[in-house]
């Protein structure tokens, strides 16, 4: 069988992390976050990424497809299992192009749930989080959300185009936002 992939984009601090971990629980999904796989990399001695990534991660930049995707593919072919969220990925059209032309083949796309939430919210979580990330700080934050509106953005709305979008308000409180969710995994073609 095919592997299905949902992707999960949305706003740095979003709730795209802790949404997934509430999927994985009640729908047998692999949450693999692009960016947790890149800090793994990072903080790996024996990588020879691991200054680079740090460098785009405070930069708030996106690292070049090739490193994340074989990240991606590597997690996804360890797990053996057959439903993926791919969190926080692609990104911007070099992430998406590199997916294509690796991945598009082999796996499904079941849609892309998109976590809705104003830069003002996104910023209070993110510098309320207290998870020591070097890029949780007023400075990085500023690169990462213009990353999200001139890269991402343009990403979901290609995605829109194909009506593959799944739009969620992530304003609200985590359970809230966790309601509007169940109701798109509940349904019965998903
Ligand atoms: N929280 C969550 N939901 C809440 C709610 N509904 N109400 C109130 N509080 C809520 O949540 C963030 C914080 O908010 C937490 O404290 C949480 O308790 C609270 P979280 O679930 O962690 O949000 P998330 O959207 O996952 O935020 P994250 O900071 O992880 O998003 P980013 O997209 O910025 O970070 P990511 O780790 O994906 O990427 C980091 C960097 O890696 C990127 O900037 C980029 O440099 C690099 N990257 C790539 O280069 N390529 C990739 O493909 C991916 C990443
Ligand atoms: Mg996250």
């Amino acid at each position: 069988m095919q592997p299905s992939v949902v992707f999960v984009l949305g706003g740095p601090g979003a709730g795209k992390g802790t949404q997934c971990q509430r999927i994985v629980q009640n729908y047998g999904y692999v949450h693999l976050s692009a960016g947790d796989l890149l800090r793994e990399e990072r903080n790996n001695p024996g990588s020879k990424y691991g200054e680079l990534i740090e460098n785009y991660i405070r930069e708030g930049k996106i690292v070049p497809v090739e490193i994340t995707c074989s990240l991606l593919e590597a997690a996804m072919d360890a797990s053996g299992k057959e439903k993926f969220l791919i969190d926080g990925f692609p990104r911007n059209q070099n992430n998406l192009d590199g997916w294509q032309k690796a991945m598009a083949g082999k796996v499904r796309l079941q849609f892309v749930l998109f976590f809705d939430c104003p830069l003002e919210v996104c910023t209070e979580r993110c510098l309320s989080r207290g998870a020591g990330r070097s890029d949780d700080n007023m400075e990085s934050l500023r690169k990462r959300f213009n990353t999200y509106l001139n890269e991402t953005k343009p990403i979901i709305e290609h995605y829109e185009d194909l009506s593959l979008v799944r739009r969620i308000d992530a304003t609200r409180g985590v359970e809230k936002v966790y309601e509007d969710v169940r109701r798109i995994f509940e349904e019965p073609n998903v």
